[in-house]
Order: C-alpha cells, then sequence, then structure tokens
C-alpha cells in the first residue's frame, strides 16, 4: 500500500525550524516559528498556566470522557472573552478542537456539510496550513488582495474590489487580529468597508483568531471579530489558545458557529459534535481547563492578563526598537511600517534572494516571503538585524 504514496510538500515554517537547529554558528537570531521568547529566548510557561496545572494535579478527581463538544464551562469562558455580550449565546455553537488549526480544520468540514460547492476565499498572502487544508478537503479556494507592497499595509482598495466578486454563499477567510504573516490590519474604518462589501455579497465569514492580546489589548484584538459577528446571519470563528496562553503544544482551540436562531443553533451544534466525532471522538481536555479555570477565577485571569499585557508589550517596545534603529541607519522612515504592523509577525517585503543572504551571511533565519517573528528578537539583536536589512540593501 504504502508504496504508492507520494511526497508530501514540507511546511516551510517547520522546516526552517529544523535549519535553524542543525546551525552551528552561536550568533544566529530564530525569527522564525510563530512562538513567543523572551529576551534570553525562553518560551515561559505563563504564570497562571502553572498554578491552574497545579490546582488541577491536586483537586481532579477523573479523566472520564467529557461530552464531544468538550467541556461546556470551556465554551462559555471563550465565549465571553472573545465575544463578551455582543450575541445572545443561545444563537452561538461551540465546540473544543485540537488548537486553532484543529478549528479551522473542523470549520471547513462544516462548509463541506453545509455549502459544499462554496469557495473559501483567502488573503494573499495568508497562513500556509489556510490553503493547505482547503485543498487537501477537495475545496474550491480563491484569493483576495490584502498586502500593498509598496507600504506593507493593506491594500484595502484591491481587498474590497476582490471581495466585490465573491458569489453569494462563498466562505470568506478573515483575520480576526494581528495578521499572519504580514502583520498589517485594517482599521476600524476599513473593517466596516469589508463587513459592508461582504453582507452585500451574502458572504459566510470565517473569521480565524489565533493572537488575541498580541496586538493592542484583549478587548482591542476582539473589536473586528465583534463587529462582524453582530453584522452577519450565519459565521464561524475559529480560535486558539496556543498563543496567548502559552500552550501551544495542549492544542486548545475553539471553533464557534454562529446561527440565525436559537432552533437553527441547536442543528449547529449537532453538527459540530458530528464532525468532533468523526475525527478525533472527544477533544482534547487538559489546556481547554486550564484556561477555563483561569478565565473563570479573578485573581488568576487578573495575574494571566498582566503577564499577556508584558508580553505584548515586549514586541511591541521591539518593534519601536527595530524601526527606529533602521531609520537610524537608512537616514530614511521606509522601515516605520514594523512599528505600525500589530501581532508577531512583520512582512519585511523583500525577495527570497535577501532572506536567504540573512541566513547564510548573518544567521539570520526568517521565513523565506520575509516574515518576521518579532519576538525572536531582544535589544541586543535588534541593532544587529537593523544593520544587516541594511548592508543586505533591503
Ligand atoms: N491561525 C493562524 C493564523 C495561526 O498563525 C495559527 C498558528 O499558530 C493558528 C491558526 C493555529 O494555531 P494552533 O493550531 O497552534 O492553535
Ligand atoms: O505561523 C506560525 O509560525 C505559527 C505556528 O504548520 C505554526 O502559526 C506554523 C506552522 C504550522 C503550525 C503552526
Amino acid at each position: 500500500m504504502f508504496q504508492t504514496l507520494k511526497a508530501q510538500p514540507a511546511d516551510k515554517i517547520l522546516s526552517l525550524m529544523q535549519a535553524y537547529k542543525a546551525d552551528p554558528r552561536d550568533a544566529k537570531i530564530d525569527l522564525g516559528v510563530g512562538v513567543y521568547k523572551d529576551a534570553s529566548g525562553n518560551t515561559p510557561v505563563m504564570r497562571a498556566v502553572k498554578e491552574a496545572e497545579r490546582r488541577l494535579v491536586a483537586d481532579q478527581t477523573t479523566k472520564a470522557y467529557v461530552g464531544l463538544a468538550g467541556d461546556p464551562a470551556f465554551a462559555d469562558a471563550m465565549i465571553d472573552l472573545l465575544l463578551a455580550d455582543t450575541l445572545p449565546r443561545a444563537r452561538i455553537s461551540a465546540i473544543a478542537t485540537p488548537g486553532g488549526t484543529g478549528a479551522i480544520r473542523q470549520a471547513l468540514e462544516m462548509v463541506k456539510l453545509a455549502a459544499p460547492d462554496a469557495t473559501v476565499w483567502i488573503s494573499n498572502p495568508t497562513w500556509p496550513n489556510h490553503p493547505s487544508i482547503i485543498r487537501f478537503l477537495g475545496m474550491k479556494v480563491r484569493e483576495y488582495r490584502y498586502f500593498d507592497e509598496a507600504t506593507r499595509g493593506v491594500d484595502i482598495d484591491g481587498m474590497i474590489a476582490d471581495l466585490g466578486t465573491v458569489a453569494e454563499g462563498d466562505v470568506v477567510l478573515l483575520h480576526g487580529c494581528c495578521h499572519n504573516p504580514t502583520g498589517a490590519n485594517p482599521t476600524a474604518d476599513q473593517w466596516d468597508r469589508i463587513i459592508a462589501t461582504l453582507q452585500d455579497r451574502g458572504a459566510v465569514p470565517l473569521v480565524d483568531v489565533a493572537y488575541q492580546g498580541f496586538g493592542d489589548g484583549l478587548e482591542e484584538d476582539a473589536q473586528a471579530t465583534r463587529k462582524i459577528v453582530g453584522a452577519f446571519p450565519n459565521l464561524m470563528i475559529a480560535a486558539s489558545c496556543s498563543k496567548n496562553f502559552g500552550i501551544y503544544r495542549e492544542r486548545t482551540g475553539i471553533l464557534m458557529g454562529i446561527a440565525r436562531d436559537a432552533a437553527e443553533a441547536q442543528l449547529t451544534q449537532a453538527n459540530l459534535n458530528f464532525l468532533n466525532r468523526q475525527n478525533y471522538s472527544f477533544p482534547p481536555d487538559h489546556g481547554a481547563r486550564v484556561v477555563t479555570t483561569i478565565l473563570t477565577d479573578p485573581a488568576l485571569r487578573a495575574d494571566w492578563e498582566a503577564e499577556l499585557e508584558e508580553t505584548r508589550n515586549t514586541m511591541l517596545d521591539l518593534r519601536r526598537q527595530l524601526a527606529e534603529e533602521l531609520r537610524r541607519l537608512s537616514n530614511d522612515d521606509r522601515f516605520d511600517f514594523i512599528a505600525d504592523h500589530r501581532g508577531m509577525f512583520s512582512r519585511l517585503g523583500t525577495t527570497e534572494d535577501r532572506v536567504e543572504t540573512l541566513r547564510a551571511d548573518h544567521g539570520i533565519y526568517m521565513v523565506s516571503d520575509s516574515r518576521m517573528n518579532i519576538a525572536g528578537l531582544n535589544t541586543q539583536t535588534v541593532p544587529i538585524l537593523a544593520r544587516a536589512i541594511v548592508d543586505a540593501g533591503i
């Protein structure tokens, strides 16, 4: 059987992780995979997570199966975190999933169940797993313009023009905040235009929220999603707890479905449960329980929010430092976009050759499309990177 298998394309981000590990140079800098790192390069377990895990180990009396949708308290806590009171709870269905990736996968499988002929629209560029999973499921996919190569901001006119051609019932995948890989995000006014266009076309949004709290703050980063949620009868939201709780390997995520009314929500919930059962029966529970413990305990929640805020501000400071250093060295403000971008990433906007020069000559690893993980920097490496960027003629 296996002799018929074909080689599969590697994930360029994960391949880069391997290449970085194999590089013997001491002075190498890892700006590749999207994992938060502190100034000494560690990805810490957050304090509130440690404490929640301590409590779970001490107090948990069973590891028996939970329901197909996962713990309902996890869904309630996550709906509250992301949507607050935007919608009546009765319109919202939800399943816990293995990470945000699991939520995206289940969302796409829901589209296959409900509207198998729908085209899924993705931003150009987007997180490579989006098109990869869509194609693997045999679904139709199209791209909408997103990134303005000249300004390194959102190409809002191109985006609106392309979304204006979406067919009724097509699914449009949007990054709710902190766009991966560009770091460029629509303004509030631009979101209004995007929403109006999609409403006009009768599109169904699928919002991917993997970085709530990494951009402008927990509430701020939820604003676009809340606006979208209030504007469409049907949509889905795939949220990840990997980054904002730092529980990458626990595989904790959630898929929310928004229905027109309570009856439709019940049907949606039953289909979500069905999909969990088809794919893995019960979703992972440990990370979800950690998240619920934190979000429902005021002291733990406050500590988590404080540590997340430190994390966010560290990345913002690094952005400002890098933009300033580049302005100083190049005598030009063309890199100021780095300070305007939000989230973990900024797309530098240069050629693969120059990205390769940075790797070969300076041991600086970024994704070939020139996406850098800002959290891979520290105050010592910012000037080294800035000098290398200017020397490489970027
Ligand atoms: N969506 C985007 C845009 C991402 O960058 C990621 C990666 O972290 C995810 C979803 C899903 O992450 P995970 O499956 O690790 O929760
Ligand atoms: O974009 C990133 O770097 C993160 C982590 O297959 C990631 O989202 C990268 C590749 C992948 C899964 C997660």
